[in-house]
C-alpha cells in the first residue's frame, strides 16, 4: 500500500502580515502531518503561492520545510495555478522547481498540433501522475481543447489540474472559466483538483473528484467562509492500483470569529457606542475576529466610528488579529429622496454626482454619455428570470446584453 497528500491553494504570501503567517504555518504543519503519516509523495494543485513574485521573508518556514522533506525522501509534485503561473517562466515557482524542491508535472509532447501528456512516474508506489497547468483567467482551457490523450501507464494514475469543472465544481465567479467534463482525460484513478476555494469529494461517471480547498485562505472571503463552517484542510489518500481508502485532515486551529454588528438608523455616536458595548459580549481570545459593521446612520460622520479604537480593544482582549470590513454610510434626505421625482429621475441624479466625481479617458463613459450607459446597465442588471429559463441561460443572456452594451466582443 502506498500513500500521498493532496494539497491546493495555499496561497503562501498572501493576507497581511499577522494572518500570512497563520497561513504559512498551516502550509508547515500540513507538510508535518504528512510526513509523520509517512506519506510517499505530496501533489500540490494549484496556486502554491498567492503571486509569481511572493515576499521571501515571508515564506521562508515553508520552502525550508519542503526542502526537509524532499530530504527525507518525499517527493513532491506540483502545478502553477492561476495566481503562481508566469508567463516567461520566471516566478518563484520556476524558480523552485528548478532548484530541485518540487517537480512540475505538466510534462507533454506536441504532434500535429494537438498536446499528449506525459507521466511524472514514482517507480516505488508504481504512480503516475499527469497534469496540465492553470494559466492565467482560465486559458488553460486552450490546453484542454488541444488535448489528444496521455501516454497510458500500467499503475495508479493521477490526475492534476487547477479548473473549474462545469459538472460538479463551478466557480462562483461571473467571468470564470470552466471546463466541461467532457474535455478532462478519462479513466484516471484519481482526479486532483485545484482554483475551487472549497473542499468537494465527487464521483462523476466513474471519475473520482477530489478538491481540498485552501488549507486556512487566501483572502478575506474564504476566511468568512471558514468562520460560517466550510472546512479547511487536505487529503491522505492511500492507495495500491485504486484508491484503497483517504481521510480529510482538518485544519481547526484557527477558524476565524465573525461578528456582524448592525448599526442601521442610528447616529454615528450612538453606532461607535453600540459597537464598543457589542463586542464585549465574545471571548476573543487568541482568535482572529471578522467584524463587520454595517448600516445606514440616520446622522453624524462615518468616521465618528473610530476603527482604530475598537481594532484596540479587540486587541487588548486578546484577539490574534481583527479585520474590520466597514459598509456604513449616512442617509442623506434632500437631494435623493425628493418625492417629487421619479425613480428614474434619482437614479440619474446619483449617476450624474458620482460621475462627475471621476475623470474618464474614455468619452463614452463621460457625461451625459456616462449617464446613460449607467442606466442602461442598471436597467440589464435588473431584469428578471424567466419563468421557463434557466438559470445558465438568464446569465449568459444578461451576460451577453451587457457586453452589447459596452461594445465588447464576447469570446464565452
Ligand atoms: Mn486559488
Amino acid at each position: 500500500m502506498s500513500k500521498f497528500s493532496h494539497i491546493s491553494d495555499v496561497h503562501l504570501g498572501s493576507l497581511n502580515r499577522r494572518l500570512r503567517e497563520i497561513n504559512v504555518q498551516s502550509f508547515v504543519n500540513a507538510l508535518e502531518t504528512s510526513k509523520n503519516e509517512n506519506v510517499d509523495f505530496i501533489i500540490i494543485s494549484g496556486d502554491l503561492f498567492d503571486n509569481p513574485y511572493p515576499d521571501i521573508s515571508s515564506i521562508r518556514k515553508a520552502i525550508k520545510k519542503m526542502k526537509e522533506l524532499r530530504e527525507t525522501g518525499i517527493s513532491i509534485y506540483a502545478i502553477p495555478g492561476s495566481h503562481d503561473y508566469s508567463i516567461n517562466n520566471s516566478s518563484i515557482f520556476d524558480l523552485l522547481e528548478s532548484a530541485g524542491l518540487f517537480e512540475n508535472v505538466f510534462k507533454y509532447k506536441i504532434e500535429n498540433e494537438k498536446i499528449t501528456l506525459r507521466p511524472t512516474i514514482n517507480k516505488k508506489c508504481n504512480a503516475y501522475i499527469y497534469g496540465i497547468s492553470a494559466r492565467k483567467r482560465g486559458l488553460e482551457e486552450d490546453y484542454f481543447r488541444l488535448l489528444n490523450g496521455y501516454e497510458n501507464a500500467d499503475g495508479f494514475r493521477i490526475f492534476v489540474f487547477h479548473s473549474a469543472i462545469t459538472e460538479l465544481a463551478r466557480t462562483t465567479k461571473y467571468f470564470g472559466t470552466e471546463i466541461p467534463v467532457s474535455l478532462v482525460p478519462r479513466d484516471m484513478d484519481y482526479y486532483a483538483g485545484g482554483h475551487i476555494h472549497k473542499k468537494i469529494v465527487k464521483e462523476y461517471d466513474h471519475m473520482k473528484f477530489f478538491y481540498p480547498g485552501p488549507l486556512f485562505g487566501a483572502d478575506l472571503t474564504d476566511l468568512e467562509d471558514f468562520a460560517r463552517g466550510s472546512e479547511r484542510g487536505f487529503f491522505i489518500v492511500e492507495f495500491d492500483s485504486k484508491i484503497l481508502n483517504y481521510k480529510f485532515i482538518k485544519n481547526d486551529r484557527y477558524i476565524p470569529l465573525l461578528m456582524n454588528i448592525d448599526v442601521d438608523g442610528v447616529d454615528s455616536l450612538s453606532a461607535y457606542k453600540k459597537v464598543i458595548d457589542e463586542v464585549e459580549n465574545f471571548n476573543v481570545k487568541d482568535k482572529i475576529v471578522l467584524l463587520k459593521i454595517w448600516g445606514e446612520l440616520i446622522s453624524g460622520k462615518t468616521t465618528d466610528i473610530n476603527k482604530i479604537k475598537i481594532r484596540d480593544k479587540l486587541m487588548n482582549m486578546g484577539a490574534l488579529d481583527v479585520e474590520i470590513s466597514f459598509n456604513v454610510t449616512v442617509r442623506k434626505t434632500e437631494k435623493y429622496y425628493n418625492f417629487e421625482l421619479t425613480n428614474e429621475e434619482i437614479s440619474k441624479n446619483v449617476f450624474r454626482e458620482n460621475l462627475s466625481k471621476m475623470k474618464f479617458e474614455r468619452e463614452f463613459l463621460d457625461g451625459d454619455k456616462g449617464v446613460s450607459l449607467a442606466m442602461d446597465l442598471k436597467a440589464i442588471l435588473s431584469r428578471d428570470q424567466g419563468e421557463n429559463e434557466k438559470k445558465d441561460d438568464y446569465i449568459k443572456r444578461i451576460r451577453d446584453d451587457v457586453f452589447k452594451r459596452l461594445g465588447i466582443e464576447n469570446d464565452n
